[in-house]
């Protein structure tokens, strides 16, 4: 068990989002960013939602990375709560119509509270973006993401080279 104190809190509403949310995690880890992970949820566990979001900024987290399917309310919910940035990821559980319901909860908060949302089960990209938070003021974090960065490119520009063994490129 790692008890260092945690600056990304990551929450799901389900032990079943799990799959999806430890991409988050995993991209954490890859930055070195110390983290906690555990379900809360809005509507089975209403009075614990609103304390962890209570609670959160005077714990030291720095953001929170809240992933929920269906009618997803945990991400807005604690954004409600607390002036720490939310990041919300839209995930298509087994009570998910076809994504859009979870997407569209996560999505369309009112005027006043924002809730960062990525893609659906775009819980890798929301692990990148809360250490792009953490490295606006980490200069270690911020050079491992520009570091990963560069690998994004590099990567494509292999494949740029393997394409033109094959096919007609007067680009470069
Ligand atoms: C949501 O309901 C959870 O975030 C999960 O995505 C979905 C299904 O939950 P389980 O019935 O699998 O626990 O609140």
């Amino acid at each position: 068990m790692d008890d260092t104190l945690p600056l990304i809190g990551i929450v799901m509403g389900s032990d079943s989002d799990l799959p999806i949310m430890q991409e988050a995690a995993a991209m954490l880890k890859q930055f070195n960013i110390p983290f906690e992970l555990t379900v809360v949820s809005a509507h089975r566990t209403p009075e614990r939602m609103m304390e962890y979001a209570h609670k959160a900024k005077n714990r030291g987290l720095k953001a929170i990375i809240a992933g929920a399917g269906g009618a997803a309310h945990l991400p807005g919910m604690i954004a409600a709560i607390t002036i720490l940035p939310v990041i919300g990821v839209p995930i298509k559980s087994s009570n998910s119509i076809d994504g859009w319901d979870s997407v569209l909860s996560i999505l369309q908060m009112p005027a006043g509270v924002p809730v960062a949302t990525v893609a659906l089960n775009g819980a890798k990209n929301a692990g990148i973006l809360a250490a792009q938070i953490i490295a606006t003021h980490d200069e270690a974090v911020a050079q491992k993401l520009s570091a990963y960065k560069a690998g994004l490119e590099a990567d494509v520009l292999i494949k740029v080279n393997s394409l033109k063994t094959t096919w007609n490129n007067q680009f470069d």
